[in-house]
């Protein structure tokens, strides 16, 4: 196997679960996935100890549009900020495996003119997958580019139709404590809530996202669909949702509510502001050993600085 950009050592987490590659025939049936070919570079077969059932993982030599390559399949999918399994992100995936996400429902109401639930396999065969390679900045000053499939939230939108009440959209994580271990923790206000303005939710880079690497998406990364918003802290990006709300004033948030000063409603990526106890500057590109400039908006700033014209961002952490 060809690990182009690798310089991490290899572990044996690396190799792709039997469910997961069994799901994916499942997954490629139901989706019409638009798959890059440069994405799903092929594999040659390796020399594992694992059964010969297992499958690598994908590589890819895609790189996002500044020409940073994607991250490894085996680091996406295992140094995961998942609080609902766990705090300790080398021990989420192991504590996701085996996560029900089938079957599935998402429930989207509130101000719109028709609520409306879908079924995940409905949502996969309705709205074509399209590939997204987005660069995810955690506000804990590590970052990764993913290449994920998915759809646009804009389109989930235009099918309930928000009415002209509607100005914020809240979204909510499965709440399941028997499935999750870290919802049995009192510290937080489960279930894991985020929100977003109406028009940064219609904005088209905010994705859907219910693929990774050209493969369903995994527990560990909020299968089987999360909202991805490439320009805002990874805790705006809210893994496994079932429900979706149109409201009229901002939504609370899991993380706003537990320390305001330090996690905000917009949360946009932003290497002027410093977090309270950290700066933001720079990050650590995982896979990386030097640090690197943090980019205002994490990049996107051409697409979407105009949103927040007339604010003052200095003051909206
Ligand atoms: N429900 C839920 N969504 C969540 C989180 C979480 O703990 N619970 N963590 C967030 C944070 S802090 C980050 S950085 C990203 C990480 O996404 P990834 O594991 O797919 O890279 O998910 C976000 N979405
Ligand atoms: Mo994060």
């Amino acid at each position: 196997m060809t690990h182009l950009y690798k310089s991490v050592p290899i572990r044996s987490s690396e190799i792709t679960p039997k469910h997961v590659y069994l799901s994916r025939r499942d997954f490629m049936k139901a989706a019409t996935v638009a798959t890059g070919a440069a994405l799903l570079a092929a594999c040659a077969p390796s020399v594992t100890e694992e059964p010969q059932s297992a499958k690598p993982a994908p590589t890819s030599t895609a790189t996002d549009e500044l020409g940073d390559p994607v991250n490894t399949y085996e680091d996406i999918t295992n140094y995961n900020n998942y609080y609902e399994f766990s705090t300790d992100k080398q021990q989420v995936a192991g504590l996701a495996q085996g996560f029900t996400v089938r079957p599935w429902t998402i429930e989207v109401g509130g101000l719109v003119n028709k609520p409306m639930t879908f079924g995940i396999d409905d949502l996969l065969k309705k709205f074509p997958q399209e590939e997204r390679i987005y660069r995810l900045r955690c506000v804990e000053a590590w970052s990764m580019v993913i290449p994920w499939t998915g759809f646009t939230l804009a389109s989930l939108l235009k099918e309930v139709g928000p009415t002209s009440d509607a100005k914020y959209v809240r979204f909510e994580t499965v709440y399941r404590p028997e499935e999750m271990p870290g919802q049995k923790s009192e510290f937080y206000p489960w279930p894991y809530q985020e929100g977003l303005r109406l028009d940064e939710a219609m904005h088209d880079l905010t994705f859907l996202a219910t693929g990774l690497y050209g493969e369903p998406n995994v527990p560990q990364n909020g299968a089987p669909i999360r909202v991805v918003v490439p320009w805002k802290y990874g805790f705006k990006s809210i893994k496994s949702i079932v429900k979706i709300e149109l409201v009229s004033g901002e939504p609370s948030t899991l993380w706003n509510a537990i320390a305001p000063n330090e996690y905000g409603f917009y949360s946009n990526v932003n290497p002027e502001v410093d977090h309270p106890r950290w700066s933001q500057a720079t990050e650590r590109r995982i896979g990386e050993f030097d640090r690197r400039p943090t980019l205002p908006f994490n990049g996107y700033g051409e697409q979407v600085a105009s949103l927040y014209d007339g604010m003052d961002l200095s003051v909206y952490y």
